[in-house]
């Protein structure tokens, strides 16, 4: 049993996340973080807020909030969204906590320390109507590799380039709107990335073989192009202080890390926030620092992350000369769009996490995101897609399922488990079909192919269906009242199994199922390739009860309602 520490990115804090951040990032590295759970591995899941920068700033003054405020509250919100999508972290800490702010001073101590911090006097932009320099998103205009004209100072949203705010053609201040910009001479840290070049090569043509290919071209390509040099100081109020004891000049103009240097650092940060409520039984150290190699580490996060993950981490986790774990596994994902086109916050196309919550249960969206995860390419998402999912996989094929087997044999044989029969041809076919698909079912989940393991899954409760339509147990208590009592009880076994198997994507239902059986709340067993083959682990007598309907189908009219609320295509 391995103990498998497992991050997701971490989300700005400056507005509630739509349903493609959640689907490249938090949903997935949750539901390998349960079904790791569940077959006895040792699992850290941890998230955060990522809370500085522009960003952060510039959403608390649209609010009028004091920055700290605004993060503690924004902090909250997306919290309460993410325990309503049963995000199970252990932990779900905030970059500007105190424990970010010590391990990231340290980090840039030592990074100084082996030679691979400079300060340098840049141009920057600075405007004289705002009285301020502008870094990063203080800054817009059009981008110079592809002409877009909202791009900001530090990446391109449409070519996702990385910017900086000197670069843009037509610049303009994303305070005051001032074109009035001159550029002014001002010192700053820098990164000496291109002195870890090389180990950083080194390290990922070690890994990359391993990783899936979508996050190991990115990181060839960035290598390819070269590592640069980087300032990772800005110009803010609000951020990580730069330390006064190594750098007394640049501390009292009140200069901050850039938010891309302590974020990453906060993965470590909120495992030492997690600790600190509890030292005594956690050792945060134990997941991080000189660690064997039984910890196996795996990042989730959409494509536009990956070099900060693949690249520019690693090299600062390298360049500090301390035995700081390094990611093994990253988990990229690609783009869901809305009917295509983008999820867009400022033209408010899609639909946001909260939202989706007010309409149904997580449960639906859990299952239907990961089913169609943007994985190998983009992936779209309709509403004719989501209802059509909803009504046939999880509608019909499980929640009918189990109603319709636990409502007849409670009218026809009571509320225990019925006793009778012996299993034959049939059930000998079916276990070992479903045994077929559980190997098939954990092997995709453990090579982390998220929409394979829906399939499986989907699969797994189809298999259910042909075989009670096969036995029709309903015709057969006519005739073969054992018979019956068999089949029945078979399907009731499959139930069971259901309860487990799909916990990782449908928490809320698997407990559901868990509880038709007054099963005690674990989780934590598997279910043996055995018991998948002779499906008897429930006995004649077990009490059950029958759920409420599982899941609600959807009308063509509900349908029309999310159509019309949130829009439907772009055109
Ligand atoms: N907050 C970017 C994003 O939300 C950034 C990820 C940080 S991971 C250390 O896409
Ligand atoms: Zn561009």
């Amino acid at each position: 049993m391995a103990r498998h520490l497992i991050t997701s990115a971490l989300p700005y804090i400056n507005g509630i996340k739509h349903l493609g951040n959640m689907v490249g990032s938090m949903l997935p590295a949750d539901v390998y973080s349960r079904y790791l759970r569940q077959r006895g591995h040792e699992v850290l899941y941890i998230c955060a807020t990522d809370e500085h920068g522009t960003p952060a700033e510039l959403a608390a003054k649209e609010q009028g909030l004091p920055v700290d405020e605004f993060c503690a509250q924004a902090h909250d919100a997306q919290k309460a969204v993410y325990d309503g999508f049963a995000l199970a972290f252990d932990y779900f800490g905030r970059s500007s906590s105190e424990q970010n702010v010590e391990i990231t001073q340290h980090f840039a101590r030592r990074l100084n320390e082996n030679g691979f911090i400079e300060e340098r006097a840049i141009r920057q932009v600075y405007s004289p109507t705002d009285g301020r320099f502008l870094p990063d998103r203080y800054v817009e205009g059009t981008c110079p590799h592809c002409g877009y004209d909202k791009a900001r100072g530090d990446q391109c949203e449409n070519c996702t380039r990385v910017l900086d705010p000197t670069d843009l053609i037509n610049p303009r201040s994303a305070i005051s709107g001032s074109t009035d910009l001159e550029v002014r001479e001002t010192k700053h840290l820098f990164l000496l990335q291109s002195k870890l070049q090389h180990e950083v090569e080194e390290w990922v043509a070690a890994h990359e073989e391993e990783w899936p290919q979508l996050a190991a071209s990115i990181a060839r390509k960035w290598l390819n192009e070269g590592l640069h040099d980087r300032a990772i100081t800005r110009d803010l109020d609000w951020g990580v202080p730069v330390p006064s004891d190594t750098w007394p000049e640049l501390a009292a103009e009140g200069k901050v890390f850039y938010v891309w240097f302590d974020a990453p650092i906060e993965y470590i940060g909120a495992t030492k926030e997690w600790s600190d409520l509890d030292p005594e039984n956690r050792d945060w150290k134990s997941w991080w620092y000189d660690v064997d190699s039984d910890v196996r580490y795996t990042e989730f996060m959409a494509k536009d992350n990956v070099p900060f993950h693949t690249v520019m981490f690693p090299a600062t986790e390298l360049g500090v000369r301390e035995p700081w774990k390094k990611v093994d596994y990253v988990k990229a994902f690609n783009w869901l769009t809305y009917y295509g086109g983008k999820f867009s916050t400022s033209q408010k196309r899609g639909v946001f996490t909260d939202q989706a919550l007010d309409i149904l249960p997580a449960d639906y969206w859990r299952y239907f995101l990961i089913a169609n995860a943007p994985e190998s390419d983009d992936s779209s998402f309709t509403w004719e897609h989501f209802t059509a999912t909803v009504n046939k996989d999880l509608a019909d094929t499980l929640g009918n399922f189990v109603n319709r087997v636990l409502s007849f044999s409670k009218k026809r044989f009571g509320e225990e488990v019925p006793a009778g029969g012996e299993p034959g041809e049939a059930e000998a076919k079916l276990g070992e079909e479903i045994a077929r698909l559980l190997a098939e079912y954990e092997s995709q989940m453990e090579a982390l192919q998220f929409r394979k393991a829906a399939a499986a899954l989907r699969a797994l409760w189809s298999a259910g269906n042909s075989y009670l339509e096969e036995k029709a147990p309903w015709l057969e208590i006519k005739t073969d009242k054992d018979g019956a009592a068999l089949t029945l009880r078979t399907a009731m076994n499959l139930i069971h199994l259901y309860a487990v198997v799909s916990e990782p994507f449908i928490p809320a239902t698997s407990a559901a199922m868990r509880q038709a059986f007054a099963l005690k709340d674990d989780t934590a067993t598997w279910i043996t390739a055995d018991e998948a083959r002779t499906l008897t682990a429930l006995t004649p007598g077990t009490p059950f009860t029958v759920p409420p309907v599982l899941f609600a189908k959807l009308t063509d009219e509900d349908l029309e309602t999310y159509k019309e609320r949130f829009g439907g295509s772009p055109e």
